[in-house]
Parts: C-alpha cells; sequence; structure tokens
C-alpha cells in the first residue's frame, strides 16, 4: 500500500527533483523508487498528470467549499440573544487528494476542511458532535470559552468514544476568523488526517458587503512519514487552477485564510497582479498591512481585503515554491 501510494504519487505528481534534493530530510520524499530525472520544465504546473479528481465520489469539491458558509439553524434565547446550532460528525473514509491517489482521512461531516461555522459576535453557539469515527475524537474551537467547552482530555466531556457524542456551547467571542479541530494525541495525526476547519464570528457593526471566499490551506502525508507529499488550499492541489475562481472586476474581495498545515513550519499566500489589505486574526477591522504575500504558522488565520482593476487570470500560491509545485496554486479570473 505504502509502496503503491509513493509509485502513483511519483507519477502524477508534477515535480523537480532537484526541488526535492533540496528539501532534504526535512521533506523525505517518495524517491526511493524514482525513476530518473525528468527533463527540466513541466509546464505551467496546471494540475496533476493523468486526470482529475472525482470530487463527487470524494462527497465534497473545493469549488462549492470556497463559498460555503454554514450559519447553523437558529432560534431566540429568553433574553433576545441568537441561539446556532450545528450538529457535527467524525467519520473514516477514503478520499482521492490527487487524481489517483487515495488516503484513508477523517472528516467532519464528511468534508475537508469541514463546514465553515459562521456567527455573529455574541450569538449563543450549541455544536453537537458525535464520533462516527472508530477513534476518539473531539472538537476543540480556538475563541473565548470555558473550560469544559474546550474540547480536550481531562476537560468537560473529555475525549469522545467511537459512537457517542456530547455537546459544546458557548459564546460566539471575539470577533474574528478562527478555527475548530480534533484535540486527541497523537494532535498532529488527528489534524493532518482532516479533523478541521473554519470558523467565523462576524462582528456586531458587519463588515461591507463582498464576495467572500474561505481558504483552508492544508497538506496531505500520503505515505506516512510525517511529511506532506500534497499541498493544497480546501483540500484538492491544483483545484483553483483547473478550475479558477471567477472575481467580478472592482468589486471586494474578501478571503478567509486559514492555515491547519501539519508537519511544516509555514505557509503562505501569495497573490499576483495585486495587493491586499491583511486583518491578521480578523479581530480588528483596521488592516496591518498592504501587502502581496503573508505568511502563518499553523493555527494562524487572517482576512484579505482586495479589489481587481484589471480583468485577467491572476495567480495565487504558497510562496514556498515546493508547496506550490506539489498542488497549492490556483487562479482568480476576472471578469471584463
Ligand atoms: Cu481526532
Amino acid at each position: 500500500m505504502l509502496g503503491l501510494g509513493a509509485a502513483a504519487l511519483h507519477a502524477t505528481v508534477p515535480h523537480s527533483h532537484g526541488t526535492a534534493a533540496a528539501a532534504g530530510t526535512e521533506h523525505d520524499m517518495p524517491h526511493a523508487t524514482a525513476a530518473p530525472a525528468h527533463s527540466a520544465g513541466h509546464g505551467s504546473h496546471a494540475g496533476f498528470r493523468g486526470g482529475e479528481v472525482d470530487h463527487a465520489a470524494n462527497g465534497f469539491d473545493p469549488h462549492v467549499i470556497v463559498r460555503d458558509f454554514d450559519w447553523g439553524t437558529t432560534s431566540k434565547l429568553p433574553d433576545g440573544r441568537t441561539l446556532r446550532e450545528w450538529t457535527l460528525a467524525a467519520s473514516e473514509q477514503e478520499i482521492e487528494v490527487a487524481p489517483g491517489v487515495k488516503f484513508m482521512a477523517w472528516a467532519y461531516n464528511g468534508r475537508i476542511p469541514g463546514p465553515t461555522l459562521r456567527a455573529k459576535e455574541g450569538d449563543r453557539l450549541r455544536i453537537r458532535f458525535y464520533n462516527g469515527g472508530d477513534h476518539p475524537h473531539t472538537i476543540h474551537f480556538h475563541g473565548i470559552h470555558t473550560a469544559p467547552a474546550d474540547g480536550v482530555l481531562g476537560l468537560g466531556a473529555g475525549e469522545i468514544a467511537p459512537g457517542k457524542s456530547t455537546v459544546y456551547e458557548f459564546d460566539a467571542l471575539p470577533f474574528g476568523l478562527h478555527l475548530y479541530h480534533c484535540h486527541v494525541r497523537p494532535l498532529a495525526e488527528h489534524i493532518a488526517k482532516g479533523l478541521y476547519g473554519a470558523f467565523i464570528i462576524d462582528p456586531k457593526d458587519a463588515r461591507p458587503d463582498a464576495d467572500e471566499l474561505v481558504m483552508v490551506m492544508n497538506g496531505f502525508d500520503t505515505n506516512f512519514d510525517r511529511a506532506n507529499e500534497l499541498y493544497a488550499a480546501n483540500t484538492i492541489g491544483f483545484a483553483y487552477s483547473e478550475r479558477p475562481i471567477r472575481i467580478k472586476r472592482n468589486e471586494l474581495v474578501r478571503l478567509y485564510l486559514v492555515n491547519v498545515l501539519e508537519y511544516d513550519l509555514i505557509n503562505s499566500f501569495h497573490l499576483h497582479g495585486n495587493f491586499f489589505h491583511y486583518f491578521p486574526t480578523g479581530t480588528s477591522k483596521e488592516p496591518v498591512e498592504f501587502t502581496d504575500t503573508v505568511m502563518q504558522c499553523q493555527g494562524q488565520r487572517g482576512i484579505l481585503e482586495m479589489r481587481f482593476p484589471y480583468p485577467g487570470k491572476y495567480m495565487f500560491h504558497a510562496h514556498q515554491s515546493e508547496f506550490t509545485e506539489l498542488g497549492w496554486m490556483g487562479f482568480f479570473e476576472v471578469s471584463a
């Protein structure tokens, strides 16, 4: 299985041996079975060789995820506040992370990343969690909440055994861009298998209308060597290269960018042909930077706002070239 995966990966992933060699021990690329070095120049790296991922079989599509925000089911509490409720279930399922490359993933609600949960500052949030997997899991939310709602071992319901469930309940604070993920040890494995998602709390005084996008930067360790063989935003490498994200010229675009990547210390987002305002963690409505590249360590996140003055195709990608070549790149296609 492991050998087959490595061989398949080698056949389908465009890469240069120079890059892999330079990465050395940090990225133990599966080159033990490597064929002689490919000639230089793999074209535009527009996609993996050997076809497309079957999004329908996976049960989710990065082109849907990028604009999919889950506001939950709402009702009014006696004090007049809004109660938002969701049900999240963990499951184990095989997904195709690159054409022909299957990965035994763990997912919340059958998708990676899990649903982008969205609330307004001060709402009451109630998340029912059911563990449909074969290992203990939790949901640990970033935000301000009581200890029992933290989703870690020894607090509240602690780790949730297979077949069991619990409820996490807390207030939506502070406004900003957060995340949630499983917090069961070995933590890196529980996260890298796919148990994470974005969590947005809108300020009471809402941000201006915009075309809103969410990208969760992630990767996959397909040969279990605690290094990633594939990189992406929203799981499927090159998905936004094969089909660019359509944007209207001059319209305000707001991108919620989260980094959950395991096994690599830093991830980044670089935009071609344009600059953006950056709001780290989204906890202020004043940007701190006007730039075209931002770095995020694991767990870091931030909001990017931009407008495209010119029509055409504009690339975005990790500025770590290796990540780009292994899937983490795409295009915005700006209408005339
Ligand atoms: Cu877990």
